[in-house]
């Protein structure tokens, strides 16, 4: 799964993309081509895991970013390259700036995060707006050809869709059946991202987290569907990236969080995109996997190899919890812990499974 690093110049995209995927980009080095990278998604259990099975190899989940340059007032109308990188994302991080710096122009000249979002999320719209129009002419000449149903029905949702756009609300706000949900698939709408505002805090001021909607004028957007927002200053992250373990540990204890906020960034991602995870665990290796919530067994079993799911007998799972107070799975079966499912077992997060199956 792709997040997409989106947001007006020079608020810190390139910043968090670095520091999201640990990976080194120069910054006056002026690119057209997007930066990807994979971020691990922090798992504590892994490390629990392995206290108990001392594997040769530890694999955590990842998450592909990709850092597009900046976007700028007017994008829509160019039908840009910028925004066909943007469509091929599953969700965006939408970067937002809120630090103050005289040395770093922003693109409008004052600090304001709402505005922001705002004027961005207007040229998404724009650009799913004409994307719908386009075909809704299309519809109408084929509807004086043809009577048919399919189309019809097409027009209508078009219709509405075009209505909520029109008022300014992002696609990704509205319900949908899932037989509209299919329908509007294809179009890859860009406003029908999940969306995560990444608001970038100034260095004095990452108290402004604790209340961040309120503190920084975006109580508009709580609450919204298949919305979130984290506050970060990425100085201070990479002051923090830029440290010894256990100093930026004393660091962050002495600013009173327990996990960095890239972290907290990439795991809000991950549940955004609506991702969990199960584990398995032996001595070659203790992993976590991605699928998507509610994957039955053999789905779970296709993210390890595809074989997996073709020739899937049952799945073997004991809860997380349970082996690392049991220590062994053998001891999960005594207590009658260890689960055999089958076909239609959905799979929770947290499960340990070894799959059993033919090829
Ligand atoms: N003071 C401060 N400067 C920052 C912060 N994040 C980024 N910058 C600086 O802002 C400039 C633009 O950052 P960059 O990540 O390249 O922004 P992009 O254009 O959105 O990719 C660079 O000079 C960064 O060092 C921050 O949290 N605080
Ligand atoms: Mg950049």
């Amino acid at each position: 799964m792709k997040a997409g690093i989106i947001g007006l110049p020079r608020v810190g995209k390139t910043t968090i993309f670095s520091l999201l995927t640990k990976t080194h980009v120069d910054p006056l080095k002026y690119s057209t081509t997007p930066n990807v990278g994979i971020a691990t998604v922090p798992d504590p259990r892994l490390y629990e895991l392995a206290k108990i099975y001392s594997p040769k190899k530890i694999t955590p989940a990842v998450i592909e970013y990709v850092d597009v340059a900046g976007i700028a007032k007017g994008e829509a109308a160019k039908e840009s390259a910028y925004l066909n990188a943007v469509r091929t994302v599953d969700m965006l991080v939408h970067v937002v700036r809120d630090f103050k710096n005289d040395t770093i122009p922003h693109e409008s000249g004052a600090i304001d995060p709402r505005k922001d979002i705002e004027t961005l999320e207007f040229e998404l719209i724009l650009s799913d707006l004409a994307v719908i129009e386009k075909r809704l002419e299309r519809l109408v000449k084929d509807l004086r050809k043809v009577k048919s149903k399919d189309y019809e029905i097409e027009y209508e949702l078009l219709k509405r869709l075009k209505a909520a756009l029109e008022t300014e609300q992002p696609l990704r706000t509205l319900k949908l059946s899932e037989d509209e949900e299919r329908r509007v698939k294809g179009f890859t709408f860009l406003s029908a991202k999940p969306v995560l505002y990444a608001v970038n805090l100034g260095e004095n001021e990452i108290s402004k987290m604790r209340n961040l909607a309120e503190e920084c004028g975006l109580r508009k957007f709580e609450g919204m569907p298949n919305t979130t927002m984290v506050g970060l200053s990425a100085r201070i992250e990479r002051e923090l990236a830029e440290l010894p373990p256990d100093e930026s540990e004393a660091f962050l204890k002495e600013l009173g969080f327990q996990e960095t906020a890239i972290d907290r960034l990439i795991t809000e991602t991950y549940r955004l995109l609506n991702l969990m995870t199960f584990l398995t665990a032996g001595e070659p290796e203790v992993r976590a996997w991605s699928v998507k919530r509610n994957s039955t067994a053999p789905k779970a079993a296709a993210a390890i190899h595809s074989d997996f799911e073709r020739g899937f007998i049952r799945a073997e799972v004991v809860k997380y919890n349970d082996l690392i107070t049991l220590r062994t799975t053998a001891a999960c079966r005594d207590k009658g812990l260890l689960r055999l499912e089958g076909k239609e077992y959905i799979v929770q997060e947290g499960d340990v499974i070894l799959f059993r199956f033919n090829v």
